[in-house]
């Protein structure tokens, strides 16, 4: 009990003592220009911290149904108000009811006001809306697997699933509630239920009951179960008693809450309508994939992005970028990207240079020699577009901003005055993607600047979309500008990384004994007043209080104010959309405005984007990294259900900042989470600025350790890439949840420590700080299904059901091969690049039967149209492997190893087309080589055969 108070104690010194601004890299020294005050919104007390708020199922009265008449595709009524509380808004008192059967495994129940004067509906154009798949005018229910019933009187409603006859859903009991600023249905759930989804939040994988979820897209460091960057009002409940699995997304970009209960689920919104969709599944799997073709497919990234990325915050000049890349180079590490955060920009200015630090002519020089390498390069560009000081001619010499008001292209006021925020520049404006001359604005302020610096991706940061101080703060005070706030560090919980004072024992307490000497001198706290100075908000007329409505979400920033760290939610779009209704999608129009840019610049090369904040859809345009996480162990476990969670989102491809962005990496932490991120979708070391460096150099053992798991990554990236390429055809995930793949096993509910990729490797990686075994579990094993360990391929005598203890010193990462599976190699290079160049292998693991299969998915690796692709189909049984072909690309490479894991006895004759083939055996291992020479047309090229008898 004593450790933890003196961490306690130094963290107090410590963060009373800090001075981040002055010990950090140079581009950190700003000055203070941002008036604390501003930055202040109006306290708001969340609904469900206030115990005497009305509990609207309470209060509330509900609907009846009237006048129903059933259609073609299900059926539509009108709800009648009871009587109006109005307790968060006014009640509408007419709804228009219509539910449609959209499949046999989707049906959609939309309920809107009569009159839609002043209620916000989700443009069709803006987010796919699902629909009727077939003829719109016939339909056999009997197909259907749900069947929605209701009862008109004191209307409620429920989704049953045919087959089961179980109550998927269930509005009984609990009044609808639908108001102008508050809309709120509650289902029923069975006792220990099974929900997963609902984000984003950094939480376990499994929502459990006490679980409130905020949505509402907000700029914050990764707090648990706080609202971070994106929306998603999706969720996925695995009953465990009938088997089945189904799916339910509300298509709302409104502000939302959502409360998880023992047995109930209540789902509030802050406006908009209801417009529910069921989806059937039945597995897991099939409710993502059903999901995500509807929302849209994840976009198909390019080969390279599966590759090693290496970013930071605080890489000060071209030269330190530059010796960056040497180093990995001297240490033989895979780099496959360098990236640029803000620091390479003027002043923080977007599509600008700083010309010291970044000279044009030297960067672009060090993009092109990277390019020449096979390397590649992202920079940053933040959503805010700084609003220059008209009276200073150089300051003022800033084409995106006077483009975008030429081309009248940035948010408003409510008076129709420009709506100006605070960003790192200082005073900002921010882009209306809804705006008429928006595309082509963002496509000039890209094109121009791509000139000088011919980036290979774009990553999209605070895009909530953030801005520091509360209400249009700049308005009339441009000539103030340039501010730069400084950059707050966030806080910094300790300058030691996680267990130092147990690895470093004696050096920790001398300086804990010298900090504590100081400490009672220098402790102090500021406490600011909290009245807002929103002097632009206004009410909307007919839309209530939209900047605080009367239903207070726990939206987490220190007041709860909406407008808090953000545009705010009265600021206007072009055409008449307030933010209060559309928040939620900034991040995603920005997404789909950047796509179709990066596509202008490079027409056939797949755009590769990387966003911080998302909604339903967005998957297809961006990829995603986790945001602003802590260089902490547990942060590295949160990763694994963040990821989970957004692939069911649809993003395809999405990883953490690796080795932890806020506050000191270490030796052990960042090795055991480069070891982790090498089998996550997409792989980046990220760090803050004026942290202790972490690139995996910085320490000689894991640079030792990453090599190791970079390389295994690289040896599977046909694997990671073939898996992708499912993921971008039919939605599901490359990273798989225990639960999904053994979905009736109730004992994997929830499993979240341990992941698949693909079908065949289960990683179980360590994720606590100082220990040399992990526990896992391995599905199956013993019965229906077999383990193989990845370094030695020795079957493992794994049990179904138990919790097995592995050794895993620092420097090993447990992986295992799941039997019954193919996996396709590529010997690896130091870049993709090298490595698509060299030959194939395939490891084939053969399950309880003796039988496996597997395939590959081959292309250029980059085009957009794609011309060209080869699938390969891999069957092994009966001790033999058959490899078979088709479509046009040439994978010239040939084959030069097969191994063959689980053969029970050494063969006599191993052939390949009939030829005897070298190959050795040992464990119950064949190792079957020296294939090139058969294969020297290209290890696909045509059918083969390989046997061993
Ligand atoms: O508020 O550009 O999440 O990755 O390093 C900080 C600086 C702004 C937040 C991003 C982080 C990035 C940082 N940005």
């Amino acid at each position: 009990m004593l450790v933890p108070r003196i961490v306690t104690l130094l963290v107090a010194a410590l963060a009373a003592n800090a001075a981040p601004a002055s010990e950090s890299a140079s581009s950190a020294d700003s000055q203070i220009t941002l008036d604390t005050e501003l930055t202040l919104g109006v306290k708001q007390t969340p609904n469900i911290e206030n115990d005497t708020a009305v509990d609207a199922n309470q209060v509330a009265k509900g609907y009846d149904l009237v006048n129903v008449s059933s259609t073609a595709r299900g059926l539509t009524g009108i709800l009648k108000l009871k009587e109006a509380t109005n307790l968060y808004g006014y009640d509408f008192d007419y709804l228009n009811l219509s539910v449609s059967y959209q499949s046999d495994e989707r049906l959609n129940v939309h309920i809107e006001p009569v009159d839609l004067t002043d209620v916000y509906v989700l443009p069709e154009d803006l987010v796919p809306k699902p629909s009727v798949e077939g003829d719109v005018n016939s339909f056999d229910f009997d197909n259907s697997d749900l069947v929605f019933q209701y009862s008109a009187e004191d209307f409620s409603f429920e989704i049953i699933r045919q087959s089961t006859k179980e109550s998927l859903f269930s509005t009984k009991g609990n009044p609808l509630v639908f108001s102008n600023q508050f809309i709120q249905f509650n289902t029923s759930l069975p006792k220990d239920h099974y929900i997963t989804g609902l984000g984003e939040s950094i939480h376990g994988f499994r929502q459990e009951p006490g679980v409130v979820k905020t949505l509402f897209a907000n700029d914050v460091g990764d707090p648990i179960d706080g609202n971070i960057y994106g929306v998603h009002p999706f969720y996925s409940d695995q009953r465990y008693d009938t088997k089945t699995t189904h799916g339910v997304y509300w298509r709302t970009s409104a502000p939302q809450e959502v409360l998880i209960e023992e047995e109930s689920l209540t789902w509030r919104a802050l406006n908009g309508v209801i417009d529910l969709y069921f989806f059937s599944g039945d597995t897991p799997k099939k409710v993502i994939s059903q999901y995500v073709n509807e929302i849209g497919l994840p976009a198909f990234q390019s080969y390279w992005t599966f590759g090693y990325h290496q970013c930071r915050w605080g890489y000060d000049s071209v030269d330190e970028l530059q010796s960056v890349i040497d180093n990995f180079k001297k240490f033989n590490i895979p780099l496959e990207t360098i990236w640029s955060d803000i620091d390479y920009m003027d002043s923080y200015k977007d599509f600008t240079n700083d010309p010291h630090r970044y000279p044009k002519e030297d960067f672009k020089k060090f993009i092109e020699s990277l390019h020449e390498n096979n390397q590649h390069y992202v920079p940053i560009v933040d959503a805010a577009i700084y609003a220059p000081n008209p009276n200073n001619q150089t300051d003022n010499d800033y084409p995106p901003f006077h483009d975008g008001i030429d081309s009248d292209v940035f948010l408003k006021n409510p008076d129709g005055s420009l709506y100006v925020g605070s960003v790192w520049p200082g005073y900002t404006v921010f882009p209306d993607f809804l705006a008429n001359d928006t595309q082509d604005y963002w496509q000039k302020c890209f094109e121009d600047w791509y000139k000088d610096v011919p980036f290979d991706g774009i990553w999209l940061d605070m895009n909530e979309v953030s801005s520091f101080c509360v209400g249009s703060c700049g308005s009339g005070k441009l000539e103030e500008n340039p501010v730069h706030p400084p950059f707050a560090v966030g806080d910094v919980p300790t300058k030691y990384p996680e267990g130092f004072e147990k690895t470093n024992a004696s050096e920790y307490s001398s300086v804990q004994a010298s900090i504590s000497a100081t400490a009672s001198s220098s402790a102090s706290s500021s406490s600011a007043s909290s009245t807002s100075i929103d002097s632009k908000n206004t009410l909307a007329p007919g839309k209530g209080n939209i900047n605080y409505p009367p239903y207070a979400i726990n939206h987490f920033q220190g007041d709860h104010d909406l407008a808090t760290h953000a545009v705010s939610p009265n600021a206007t779009h072009q055409d008449g959309t307030l933010e209060y209704d559309i928040h939620n999608l900034y991040g995603y129009t920005q997404e789909v405005a950047t796509h179709k840019v990066l596509l202008e610049i490079n027409p056939n090369k797949r755009p590769f984007i990387l966003s911080r904040s998302t909604f339903p859809g967005s998957g297809k345009y961006t990829t995603h990294w986790g945001g602003d996480n802590n260089s902490q162990f547990r942060d590295a476990y949160f990763s694994i259900p963040q990821i989970l969670s957004l692939q069911m989102f649809g993003i395809g491809m999405i990883g953490p900042d690796t080795c932890g962005f806020n506050g000191q990496s270490s030796m052990e932490l960042c090795s055991r989470w480069m070891q982790l991120s090498s089998f996550f979708p997409f792989f980046r070391n990220h760090n803050v600025l004026s942290a202790n460096p972490q690139e995996p150099y910085v320490w000689s053992s894991v640079t030792d350790h990453s090599k190791q798991t970079i390389n295994i990554r690289y040896l599977l990236l046909p694997y990671f890439y073939t898996n992708h390429y499912d993921t971008h055809t039919t939605g599901t995930p490359l990273m798989r949840a225990l639960s999904w793949e053994f979905p009736n096993d109730r004992s994997l509910a929830g499993a979240d420590r341990q992941f698949f990729v693909g079908d065949a490797i289960l990683v179980t990686p360590v994720l606590t700080q100082g220990a040399d075994t992990v526990k896992g579990v391995f599905p199956g094993a013993g019965k229906d299904e077999v383990y193989y360990d990845w370094y030695t391929y020795e079957k493992q005598d794994f049990e179904d059901g138990k919790n097995t203890t592995l050794d895993a010193p620092l420097g090993h990462i447990p992986l295992h091969i799941r039997g019954g599976y193919v996996i396709p190699t590529q010997e690896p290079g130091y870049t993709t690049a090298e490595s698509r160049e060299n030959p194939w292998g395939l490891i084939v693991a053969l399950g309880v039967d003796k039988s496996a299969q597997g395939k590959l998915y081959v292309d250029d690796g980059e085009s957009y149209e794609i011309e060209e692709s080869l699938y390969v189909n891999f069957v092994a049984a009966n001790n033999t492997l058959l490899s078979s072909s088709f479509g046009s690309y040439d994978a010239s490479q040939p084959l030069a190893n097969v191994t063959i894991l689980g053969v029970d006895s050494k063969p006599k004759n191993v052939k390949f087309d009939g030829n005897s083939v070298d190959f050795s055996y040992e464990n119950s291992t064949l190792f079957v080589t020296n294939l090139e020479q058969q294969t020297s047309d290209g290890a696909f090229a045509k059918q083969w055969k390989l046997t061993w008898n």
